[in-house]
């Protein structure tokens, strides 16, 4: 695996280990800037709970969330279908951001609303067909820190933690998706909220 912008001890551990390239800006956003789009984003994003059928059972998605973007990035993960929301304009300024400082084209985002320390989204890939082979994801972070972990597919010993900082952005990109998951536990002591954004190339089914 490449990884760019991290700490020198878990460079050398992930190095050495399964492919996939990840890549960390801490401060992608300036503290105010940060802020005011964690405001704004708290509030225009339309939050919804969502239940997926899990085992044959209901169970509630422990966070919040909202898919936004062009018109054909309809997306199916779980089982259900996602129709995309029209974008908000500050989604569509990130999503033009992202272009112009990574030379990443993206049609949608999905957002993620932790309320607190017990919500959380368990270990996955984001490897959905429709994302193609070797997505590149980007994922900004606003508000509260929460830990993101990351493990090898084929050995969950080789596990790494990452604090996802107010204004940083990680773009997990190449093989990461198929060779590592990713998951944000819970965190018993944390209480304020915390927004994620992955933006995403979904490609036409
Ligand atoms: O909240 C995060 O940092 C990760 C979100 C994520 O993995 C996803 O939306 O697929
Ligand atoms: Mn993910």
């Amino acid at each position: 695996m490449t990884v760019d912008m991290f700490e020198q001890s878990l460079i050398g551990a992930i190095e050495n280990s399964a492919p996939g390239q990840l890549k960390y800006l801490p401060q992608w956003l300036d503290l105010k800037t940060a802020d005011d789009f964690y405001q704004q984003l708290l509030t225009q994003i339309f939050w919804q709970s969502e239940t997926i059928r899990m085992y044959g059972r209901e169970v509630k998605v422990p966070r919040k969330i909202a898919w936004y973007g062009d018109d054909d990035a309809a997306y199916t993960y779980s089982g259900i279908t996602h129709q995309p929301k029209k974008w908000l304009a500050l989604l569509h300024q990130l999503r033009e951001r992202i272009k112009s400082d990574l030379n990443i084209e993206t049609n949608s985002v999905l957002a993620n609303l932790y309320r607190d320390g017990q919500d959380s989204m368990g270990w996955h890939s984001d490897n959905e067909p429709e994302l193609g082979n070797e997505p590149n994801i980007v994922s900004l972070s606003l508000g509260q820190p929460r830990y993101f972990d990351f493990r090898d597919i084929n050995n969950h010993q080789n596990k790494h933690r990452l604090e996802l900082a107010h204004g940083s952005l990680l773009v997990m990109s190449g093989k990461f998706q198929q060779h590592w998951q990713h998951q944000v536990p819970k965190q018993r002591k944390v209480s304020e909220p915390r927004i994620n954004l992955t933006f995403r190339k979904v490609f036409a089914n």
